[in-house]
């Protein structure tokens, strides 16, 4: 099996980093370059190798020939002796170390040399004996923030961003799938309930169960085949139905193969969660029977289990979707009948936030359009950055403008052309300090949609950020906030905001919140999302895509709104053009 952009571009940013704790000059900024576009390339590497060996990694951009070369070394022995050797000369921990927000490798550095940090804990103690914030260039302020960094790592730690491992997930069950003898391979666990982080993937496997001999075979095998995968690093059990390994991105996967019979029983369980199925084997119990990973029994009678639905079922409830088996009042809904038909992964039939070239983006409106229309999207909003984002060259009144004449073109092109996109003039406008905007009034009402977000001064009050975002609300050329509460997953908490009174404003103004697909994003949160619904206010769900394989990401954005109970009803953009348009100017 083959070395993913994933991990290349995961070595070649550690590189970048260790060369910059050496302070070496320039070179770290090249393997980052590198990093960044290997992660965002839509073709695998190995692939392009395959295809044109050296040269045609050469080809790709940022690449040059001495990071080529690295490349092709792991691709053919999935090492590389360079990033070992770095690895080595650096006793530092620096995935662990750079973890904490606002710990880049020079400081690092700096911490290593002079107060001898090498790891996490060794941190943790030199910041609570105050020895940090003597150092030259940290202060007591910094010694702060490194402290509460390490809190907020600790609290994320060991778990794994769903979106980011995802398509490491969906390989192995693909390659379980195609195993002889094998009838489905499916994550279970928080993989299915579709959890914004995980904590391990549950993997569960039906082999065909006759005859019984066959079946043990089959079953050794899937075990001797899933311990040897290249990735495996560890091996923490090799059993007869069940084994655990450790992977080289430190995820923790177990697989169990099952026999037909149980398999709605067994993936009912391992989906969870816990406290769901507690709740589930109450209800059972109440009925007098009794409910396990093998079936729903009445005495030893097995009387369901070979699918979800009939368990449900003969517990007297409706089904209910994995991502929706949370104990917040889903076994009450499915009681009454009044569980909601949540949005499905096909219902998008637009994007409201798509970044370009014009800005921070990596390709042009077209190929953003021409990769969204691939993806069965009918419209998309191109939204870039307004000035006061200086640094990526974020548009002003006049060159938005500009934009605008790219966007015509293109329209009327694919109008001509019979072809059923449309591309919308759009912005991801700054929200400034005072809750003013970052472009006119004249040019903001010129728009087709208008989305705001706040990308500084996080650190108001959360008096003084409410109503800086409820004024912005509050301007009636605005149509929808992005990202409302600028979580980074595992990176940076929300802003403080007060998001009940600002949810209840976008009901009064008609605004539009937005669920940021972003894996690292998923903003809003699914509490948020279930007050949305709650009170009527409609949500877009959005990629934020800055390069063509980005609108991948939209679907743990329908996965994070389907947590947050919402329809097709709720989400505007799965709703057709017109209709999406005309609920903008309505309101
Ligand atoms: P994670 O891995 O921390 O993201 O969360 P899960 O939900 O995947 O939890 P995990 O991997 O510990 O276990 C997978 C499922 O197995 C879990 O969702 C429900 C079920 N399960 C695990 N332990 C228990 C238990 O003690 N009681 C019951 N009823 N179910 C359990
Ligand atoms: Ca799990
Ligand atoms: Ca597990
Ligand atoms: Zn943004």
């Amino acid at each position: 099996m083959s070395i993913t952009n994933q991990e290349i571009a995961r070595i070649l940013y550690e590189i970048g980093e260790y060369l910059d704790m050496q302070g070496v000059a320039f070179k770290p900024r090249a393997y980052e370059k590198a990093a960044e576009t290997i992660e965002s390339l839509q073709e695998e590497t190995t692939d392009i190798y395959k295809r044109g060996g050296l040269k045609a990694v050469e080809d790709i951009p940022g690449v040059g020939v001495s990071i080529a070369e690295k490349i092709e070394e792991l691709i053919k022995t999935g090492r590389l002796k360079y990033y070992d050797g770095l690895k080595k000369k650096t006793p530092v921990d620096l995935s662990e170390l750079t973890a904490v927000e606002g710990l880049g490798p020079r400081k690092i550095k700096l911490l290593y040399q002079k107060l001898g940090v090498k790891n996490l804990k060794d941190l943790e103690r030199v910041a609570k004996t105050g020895k940090i914030s003597k150092l030259e260039g940290f202060g007591v302020k910094s010694e702060e923030n490194i402290l509460k960094g390490i809190e907020f790592v600790k609290k994320s730690g060991g778990r794994f961003i769903l979106g980011f491992v995802m398509p490491e997930i969906r390989m192995i069950e693909n390659r379980l799938r195609a195993l002889r003898g094998i009838k489905r391979a499916e994550a279970a666990g928080s993989v299915r309930r579709r959890k914004e982080t995980i904590g391990d993937a549950d993997i569960l496997v039906v082999i065909e169960s006759k005859p019984p001999a066959f079946a043990k075979a089959t079953a050794g095998k899937v075990m001797d085949y899933f311990v040897s995968m290249p990735e495996v690093v560890r091996v923490f059990a090799h059993g007869e139905t069940k084994s655990a390994v450790k992977l080289k991105n430190g995820m923790d996967v177990d697989v169990r193969v099952l026999p037909e019979e149980s398999y709605g029983a067994a993936l009912n369980y391992f989906t969870g969660s816990k406290d769901h199925n507690i709740a589930l084997r109450q209800l059972a119990v109440k009925k007098r029977y009794k409910l396990s990973e093998y079936g729903l029994f009445d005495g030893k009678k097995q009387i369901a289990g070979r699918t979800e639905e009939e368990i449900y079922r003969a517990l007297g409830l409706d089904y209910i979707e994995p991502e929706m088996r949370e104990m917040t009042g889903e076994l009450e809904a499915a009681q009454k009948h009044t569980l909601p038909k949540l949005i499905g992964y096909k219902d998008l039939k637009g994007d409201l936030q798509v970044q370009t070239k014009w800005t921070d983006g990596s390709n042009s409106i077209e190929e953003m359009a021409e990769a969204a229309m691939a993806k069965g999207l009918e419209y998309v909003a191109i939204t870039d950055h307004t000035k006061r984002l200086a640094m990526t060259g974020g548009l002003d009144d006049k060159r938005i403008q500009k934009q605008w004449e790219e966007i015509d073109g293109l329209n009327d092109k694919w109008q001509m052309a019979n072809r059923k996109f449309r591309v919308l003039k759009s912005t991801e406008c700054d929200i400034l300090k005072d809750g003013s905007l970052d472009l006119s009034d004249e040019i903001l009402a010129k728009l087709d949609v208008v989305g705001v977000s706040v990308h500084s001064n996080f650190n108001l009050s959360k008096r003084e950020q409410t109503e800086r975002v409820k004024r912005a609300m509050k301007n009636p050329n605005v149509d929808i906030i992005f990202h409302p509460t600028g979580r980074l997953i595992q990176r940076r908490e929300s802003y403080e905001v007060d998001m009940g009174e600002l949810i209840k404003t976008a009901k009064e103004t008609g605004t539009v919140m937005e669920i940021d697909a972003f894996p690292d994003r998923l903003d809003l949160k699914d509490q948020h999302i279930r007050m949305c619904v709650d009170l009527g206010v409609k949500m877009t769900i959005d990629s934020d895509a800055h390069a063509v394989n980005h609108f991948d990401v939209l679907e743990f954005g329908v996965a994070q709104a389907r947590r947050g109970w919402a329809k097709r009803e709720d989400i505007i953009n799965a709703w057709p053009l017109e209709k999406m348009l005309g609920f903008l100017k309505k309101w």
